[in-house]
């Protein structure tokens, strides 16, 4: 457990207090000092602090709280559209302190402040840590790890005051050597506050957890496996021979699970990318006709097709996901999904005409009775949509900026090197603009020779690399920019959106 070199990295956990709460407080302030559930159905999703001073929990149903709190004001929750761009706000204020920021959910964020510390570090004199310190700090150890920690809870103040000046969000943060132990350190104290934890009371921070449930990224399978053993508390499951976890967890999950056990976790944090899906899904009351099937299913891609917009990529592959109901069988009521490629001309620059989204709408029909046979009677009970496999949509931004200025290129490296001005280089570097579908194809081409290449189906990144000169990329360009009629204004916005992801 005490290896110096698993001690070399400092990360914080950022978690927002009462998410979705705040954001609600934050849209209409007059519901700052009143109890406030979010509600999901018949769910409170999260409740402000207020509420949770009179017991309303995470969770807990509509009726159950009101019971305990008459005065408590609900909020619908349901509609995520506010809570996902907080969310990215968040992310991009991070990302002012590190490049490697990884998201967890719409509230979590771990960032590893490695770089930033080991910087700061040269020009500090005494360190003193900031917010509040776990366990038994009396003989910590001198590797260096306590001046970079205590280092590290400064920068997280300075970051948790930055997201309260800002974004008018109160957060907590964990400052620790790795990941699961900055965020089970998160958790200790709330809300509004951080706690550091030593790599030296990392055992103790483990052993403070009421069950192994709760240790993160153990799993609910895990943790019933283990129960079924007997193992539920965290010291068991320390004590458990690693070669019984094996017979009961399998090797990998075996060592992985004695790993967390111990508060060891080598894992870095990973720099998100944008979702490899974006999907949304509604149970409901059992559906048996067709025709009010294809009317949820309608109402699901229009409230989809605005996340797929926010999220500025086009789609290619479109999934529905079905749960049948089977009042014979109950245990046969599983979800089922069918999915299909689709083609990107679907989406006209994102903006989706009535007859393209009646002819998804056919698609998703035909994989609906891929699954349920409409001419016997069913059931439904939950459905859902999903769309995956993106490619980007053309940056006219980047193409706008090279076209009011003479920029010098003398190839699509040099393109690319011009991010600073024009936008991320991973948007430069990953976009792919698939010419897949008869809109795509590229009009009269003012010059035969390397510009003939470009009329079928091709990728632009590589078409410019055919390009030397900047005049040829310039009329090149405009001969395609013309073809497309690009609408910059609204299109920068929404790259905007896509940007923070
Ligand atoms: N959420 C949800 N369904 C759940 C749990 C949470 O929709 N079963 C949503 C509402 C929360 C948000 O996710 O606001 C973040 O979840 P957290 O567990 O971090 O809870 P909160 O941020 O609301 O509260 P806390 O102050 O405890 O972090
Ligand atoms: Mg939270
Ligand atoms: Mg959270």
């Amino acid at each position: 457990m005490n290896n110096v070199n698993d001690h070399l990295r400092t990360i914080i956990h950022v978690d927002i207090d009462c998410f979705y709460a705040q954001v609600e407080m934050i849209k209409n302030p007059s519901l700052m000092n009143l109890p406030l559930g979010i509600q999901q159905k018949n769910i409170v999703v999260t409740s402000n602090y207020v509420a949770r001073q009179y017991g309303v929990q995470k969770c807990m149903k509509i009726s159950d709280a009101r019971k305990i709190c008459s005065d408590l004001v609900l909020v619908n929750g349901e509609d995520l559209h506010d809570y996902r761009q907080m969310s990215y706000n968040v992310t991009a204020c991070l990302r002012n302190y590190s490049d490697l920021v990884e998201r967890l959910g719409l509230d979590e964020n771990f960032l590893d402040i490695t770089h930033l510390v080991k910087e700061k570090l040269h020009s500090n004199g005494s360190i003193n840590s900031f917010g509040n310190v776990f366990g038994d700090t009396s003989m910590l150890c001198d590797c260096g790890c306590t001046e970079r920690l205590k280092l590290g809870s400064q920068i997280a103040q300075e970051i948790r005051d930055r997201l309260r000046n800002e974004l008018g969000l109160t957060t907590c943060a964990g400052i620790a050597h790795n990941k699961l132990i900055a965020k089970i350190a998160c958790s200790k104290n709330k809300p509004n506050k951080q706690t550091i934890v030593f790599p030296n009371c990392a055992y103790e921070l483990l052993l403070s957890l009421e069950s192994v449930a709760n240790i993160p990224w153990l799993g609910h399978v895990t943790a019933q496996l283990l129960a079924q053993h007997n193992i539920t508390k965290v010291e068991e499951l320390q004590n458990t021979s690693i070669d019984l976890l094996k017979t009961i967890l399998g090797c990998d999950r075996a060592k992985f699970v004695r790993d967390l056990s111990l508060g060891n976790d080598l894992s870095p944090v990973k720099i998100s990318g944008k979702p490899q899906s974006i999907g949304i899904e509604d149970s409901c009351k059992a559906i048996s006709i067709e025709k009010e099937i294809e009317e949820k299913l309608r109402q699901l891609l229009n409230r989809l097709l605005v996340l797929v917009a926010e999220d500025g990529r086009i789609p290619k592959t479109l999934k529905i996901t079905v749960r049948k109901y089977d009042k014979h069988n109950s245990h046969l009521s599983g979800r089922e999904s069918r999915q299909c490629n689709i083609s990107t001309s679907l989406f006209n620059n994102l903006k989706m005409t009535e007859v393209n989204k009646n002819k998804l709408i056919s698609i998703i029909m035909i994989l609906f009775k891929k699954i349920v046979d409409t001419k016997k009677t069913f059931h439904i009970t939950l459905l859902g949509l999903s769309f995956t496999k993106f490619v980007e949509k053309p940056n006219t931004n980047i193409l706008k900026k090279f076209l009011s200025r003479n920029i010098e290129v003398q190839s699509v490296t040099d393109f690319a090197n011009t991010r600073e001005e024009c936008c991320t280089p991973t948007k430069v570097a990953s976009t792919s603009y698939v010419l897949d579908s008869p809109e795509f194809e590229l009009g009269p081409i003012p010059k035969r020779g390397k510009f003939q290449k470009l009329g079928t189906k091709r990728n632009l990144t590589n078409d410019l690399d055919d390009i030397e000169a900047p005049s040829k990329l310039k009329r090149y360009l405009e001969n395609y920019q013309e073809k497309f009629k690009w609408s910059y204004g609204k299109t920068t916005a929404k790259l905007k959106i896509g940007t923070n992801n």
